[in-house]
């Protein structure tokens, strides 16, 4: 989390720092019986071993709008909180699918590293696919997906969709399996959220189904994607490339998917510019502070929903 959150915790709270101690069985034995809140970092693990050493914590307010990493349903069992950042990352998000995107069909980065190796004077780049008469799938229609496809109809492409349910307002194709989506598509938008219901979903049939110039793009989690199955596709020309800005293991990227040179590979960036990351610190002290001022929590999870007590 950036220095001002830090900052505003510490003149608003009495904040403990489980980050930045070696020891941190010993900070939660010494401190854990005390603590009410907790600001987490959104690859932080929260789950019953945590909740069991902070018997007096109420809320849990996560930087990030993902939270597969918190289990917010044992959270509800217990009567804590959990909070994260809808809405201020919405837009920055969509942006940088959209980007990752264009990058991954026009080949962008490679364009821009032939130029920089010298080798625009021998030869022009190689002409590349196209998103002209591409059929581009959503899976996940929430807020961060209905932002991509609002962009996608500037684009002029077929937009479909998979979720859980069909939406009632929306005019995008519904399909009601991936694999009925994968088969209508060539480009695969993933933007479902992670955890253990979407674990590996886009697996190897549905990769099969996109095709030869099939595309997929993950701004979402890494482990909705069978990445062993990813790579082999890619290597194998099931499909065409991808676009990915998250991964299975993150900050590891395995180096089969750093030798497709047809992929774009992006560090998690697509909440992270100073604008957005800004906002969602914002979200995440206000979230704590409201909770405290008794005024309950701005922006609960639907695992832990909150209705003003009497
Ligand atoms: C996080 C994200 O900000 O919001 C999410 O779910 O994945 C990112 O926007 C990032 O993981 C912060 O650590």
């Amino acid at each position: 989390m950036q220095p001002e959150v830090v900052e505003a915790l510490a003149s608003r709270f009495r904040l403990h720092r489980l980050d930045q101690v070696a020891d941190k069985e010993a900070l939660l034995s010494e401190v854990g019986p005390h603590v009410r809140g907790l600001a987490v970092g959104a690859q932080t693990p929260v789950d019953a071993k945590i909740f069991d050493r902070l018997p007096r914590l109420e809320i849990v307010s996560n930087f990030g709008v993902g939270y597969d990493t918190i289990d917010a349903k044992e959270a509800g069992r217990r009567g804590i909180i959990v909070t994260n950042t809808p809405d201020v990352l919405t837009d920055e998000v969509a942006d940088l699918a959209l980007g990752l995107l264009l990058s991954t069909v026009r080949q962008i980065p490679q364009a821009d590293r032939y130029l920089r190796a010298g080798k625009w004077p021998t030869k022009p780049y190689p002409l590349t696919s196209t998103l002209r008469e591409r059929k581009v799938g959503i899976l996940g229609l929430g807020r961060i997906g209905h932002a991509i496809a609002r962009r996608l109809q500037g684009f002029d492409v077929a937009i479909h969709y998979h979720g859980r349910s069909r939406q009632s307002d929306v005019a995008y194709a519904y399909h009601a399996t991936l694999l009925d989506l994968a088969r209508a598509v060539d480009v695969l938008m993933v933007v479902a959220p992670g955890g253990a219901g979407t674990e590996g979903m886009v697996n190897a049939e549905v990769l099969a189904a996109l095709g030869p110039d099939g595309i997929v793009i993950n701004v979402a989690r890494g482990t909705v994607i069978d990445e062993p199955a990813l790579i082999d596709a890619l290597r194998s020309g099931t499909i065409h490339s991808a676009g990915l800005d998250v991964f299975a293991k993150e900050p590891q990227v395995p180096q089969e998917l750093i030798d497709v040179e047809r992929a774009v590979l992006l560090p998690h960036v697509g909440s992270a510019s100073v604008h957005t990351r800004r906002a969602m610190g914002r979200l995440v002290v206000d979230n704590l502070v409201s909770w405290f001022d008794g005024k309950g929590p701005l922006t609960p999870v639907a695992e832990t929903p909150w209705s003003r007590r009497a």
